[in-house]
């Protein structure tokens, strides 16, 4: 059942945390204004803005970087942010460029750009360190045949 293991491992240490990196984050689109209203991302992450008001609404840039044009009740919007920075954007019908009535801001952090250099060594010891995790964690659960 070695496969089974090697399955398993592979679910766990590949296959979740690329799930956690490609997330999507809701945000609210109410009348008239965004919740959060602020939000912190790590890059590669999905913003969808769902309009749960009665009024039409936008999530437009300031920038111009999106604009979704005219959301009705129950229509979203997406958009991914793979750039690191910070982002103002608002509702053209309430609100304006420069945080003026309903608006927002998305900040867009990258993880590795404040991680420790480690160097290819580095990472190499680490490779190893996880796999030794691994082999010796599914070992517990079941002698290795
Ligand atoms: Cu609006």
């Amino acid at each position: 059942m070695f496969l089974k293991k090697l399955f398993f491992n592979f679910l766990g240490f590949v296959l979740l945390p690329s799930l956690l990196w490609g997330q999507t984050v809701d945000v609210e689109v109410g009348d008239s204004f965004f919740a959060p209203k602020d939000l912190t991302i790590q890059k590669g992450t999905t913003v969808r803005w769902t309009n749960l008001g009665f009024l039409v609404h936008t999530s437009t840039a300031d920038a111009g970087t999106w604009n979704s044009g005219a959301l009705s009740t129950n229509d979203s919007f997406q958009f991914t942010f793979n750039q690191p920075g910070s982002y103002r954007y608002y509702c053209v019908f309430h609100g304006g460029p420069g945080g003026f009535g309903m608006a927002g801001t998305v900040t867009v952090e990258d993880p590795l750009a404040n991680a420790p250099s480690f160097g290819w060594t580095g990472l190499t010891l680490l490779f190893c360190a996880l796999a030794g995790a691994g082999i010796w964690f599914l070992s517990k659960r079941e002698p290795l045949t």
